[in-house]
């Protein structure tokens, strides 16, 4: 299926991306040519280790093998350059092996995460016009295939699903591969490689359109800053669909290093940390409430920690306290890392000192990266002061996929993404992330966007009206609330009601609000609009539900 660039898109103006290239950002790379360069150049060393249940590895040369024998197999399938692959695997090799594939015959894998559901599965299926869908039988308790089958049978565009295991009604995984073929020619470095998922302030998640020019410069200029190389051992912890894991260094750019990727089945220090010391693991990404869980197991596990060398924490904001207390938990330096899916990352730099690491949440990647920090009219804020962080560069997008309307007003005329988080900067650049004007709740990384909640609940019979706000959370930092106004005459419900009507629903877990409370009307504001500010301020001062 072929895409218009710049109608699917947008993409950076000719000029901007003739600087790019000039400055030697954009260099023509592939991940199909990149995997292929290192499988020759160092064709026996492990790229990749499976560890659960029954070590599985791979050296450079055989995953570069299996991603020809499936890229084959997906060819003969039907399923070519551009066409779009819903990835919906945890952390096991296949995923790994899978992206390669499609990346070697340019189909774009749409990164679902594992917690997602038949509501979020069937809006990237439908919307990106997927031909594919890939799973795993089962997941943490959880059948896949029934999933699959339902999103099949209303999705037209939808001719395969692949499954990692017992395919029951499906095509098996492992049936695909086949004897390379000559593909037809491969994607071009300034095409899309993939599309990745806004956390979202919408209704439905946004879909996030990298380039393999844009994506593949943001991993080199992380692995400068976060000394990845070829001894690096990276263990993923977080969904590896993730952009965090993915890119910041990740596993994207261990494997672009010549390093060795190992995938962590479940991010809990009871499984990591003997994996650390098994793998000599030298460096990881956590986000923060995951940094505070590994920060109290460290020192009591009876592990050997001492190959890692550097753990990076971000996803949301990290706390100077819990900062503090990670590097002699752990006996590993820390970097904060503060990014989005849309492009811009900030990292603390190797030699900044230890304040700056545990106070600020670094600074961008690139020195084309622009940065502004505007007031609500629009206009640059003082230097140190506080305002909403807009940001264009070689490596943040210029629009969502085929978002026209909303990209609007996502983005300002001349191309900066408006990332809608509150930031000060500090005299030597350095961002300090200190809220947030989107709406949008943060949990502990896992980001959850209002309106797809509410419009779920107002669904409901019995709901007149509802709105879904961020409260303090110590260990998540937030935590989701819904304030649900019933109908009159409608019975009383119980909050656990509401909530199982919205996990009923199929969604993320993580999305099914935390607490419920029931009220006679919302804080107005002036003009008679639902005020989410003061709901959040009279949260805030409940806490406890
Ligand atoms: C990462 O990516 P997304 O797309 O899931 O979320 C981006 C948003 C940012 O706009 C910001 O609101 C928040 O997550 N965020 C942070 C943060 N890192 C991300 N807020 C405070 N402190 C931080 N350190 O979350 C992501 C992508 C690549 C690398 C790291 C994180």
């Amino acid at each position: 299926m072929t895409l218009t660039p710049g109608v699917d898109a947008p993409t950076w103006p000719p000029e901007f991306a003739e600087r790019y290239r000039a400055a030697g950002y954009w260099r023509g790379e592939t991940f199909g040519g990149v995997l292929r360069e290192r499988a020759a150049a160092h064709p026996d060393r492990i790229a990749l280790v499976d560890p659960a249940p029954g070590r599985r590895t791979w050296t450079y040369r055989e995953l570069d093998e299996r991603a020809d024998r499936l890229a084959a197999g997906f060819a003969a399938r039907g399923i070519g350059k551009g066409d779009r692959v819903v990835l919906h695997l945890p952390n096991v090799g296949e995923f790994i092996e899978v992206v390669f594939a499609l990346f070697r015959i340019g189909a774009l894998p749409v990164y679902a995460l594992p917690a997602h559901r038949e509501t979020e599965i069937g809006h990237f299926c439908s919307f990106a016009e997927a031909v594919a869908y890939v799973v795993p039988d089962r997941h943490a308790g959880f059948d896949h295939r029934e999933l699959a089958t339902r999103v099949r049978n209303r999705t037209p565009s939808l001719r395969h699903v692949f499954v990692v295991g017992d395919p029951s009604e499906h095509t098996a995984l492992s049936d695909v591969p086949c004897d390379p073929v000559v593909l037809p020619a491969g994607p071009e470095p300034h095409e899309l490689a993939f599309l990745q998922l806004s956390g979202g302030t919408t209704g439905v998640p946004k879909l996030i359109p990298r380039t393999y020019d844009d994506y593949i410069y943001s991993l080199r200029g992380s692995n400068e800053i976060c000394g990845v190389d070829a001894d690096t051992r990276f263990l993923v912890v977080l969904p590896a669909a993730h952009n965090f894991p993915m890119s910041s260094p990740g596993w994207l750019g261990t494997l672009y290093a010549g390093g060795t990727v190992v995938l962590c089945p479940r991010p809990d220090p009871t499984t990591a940390l003997p994996l650390i010391e098994r793998e000599r693991i030298t460096m990881t990404g956590l986000v923060p409430p995951l940094a505070l869980l590994w920060t109290e197991a460290g020192p009591k596990a009876q592990h050997d920690l001492s190959s890692l060398e550097l753990t990076l924490v971000g996803g949301a904001k990290y706390s100077a306290e819990a900062a503090r207390r990670l590097e002699p938990a752990l006996g590993c330096r820390l970097m904060q890392v503060f990014g989005m899916a849309e492009g811009l990352v900030n990292y603390t730099r190797l030699d900044d000192d230890f304040e700056t690491v545990v106070t600020t949440q670094g600074r961008p990647i690139s020195p084309d990266d622009e940065i502004r920090i505007v007031d609500d009219t629009g206009h640059d804020v003082p230097d140190g002061a506080f305002g909403q962080l807009l940001t264009r560069g070689p490596y943040t997008i210029r629009g969502y996929w085929r978002a026209p309307e909303h990209n609007a007003t996502a983005f300002t005329e001349d191309g900066f993404y408006r990332t809608g988080d509150v930031v000060r900067r500090t005299p030597t650049g350095h961002l300090v992330v200190e809220g947030r004007a989107k709406d949008q709740i943060n949990r502990g990384g896992e980001k959850v966007a209002p309106e797809e909640v509410e419009n779920i609940i107002l669904a409901h019979p019995s709901v007149h009206d509802v709105s879904v706000v961020a409260v303090p959370d110590a260990y998540l930092g937030e935590r989701s609330l819904a304030y649900v106004v019933l109908r009159e005459g409608a019975e009383q419900l119980k909050p656990a009601a509401i909530k199982r009507f919205v996990r009923d629903r199929g969604i993320a877990d993580y999305k099914v609000p935390d607490l419920v409370e029931f009220v006679d009307a919302f804080p107005q504001t002036g003009v008679g609009k639902v005020s989410k500010k003061g709901l959040r301020s009279a949260a805030a001062a409940t806490e406890q539900h």
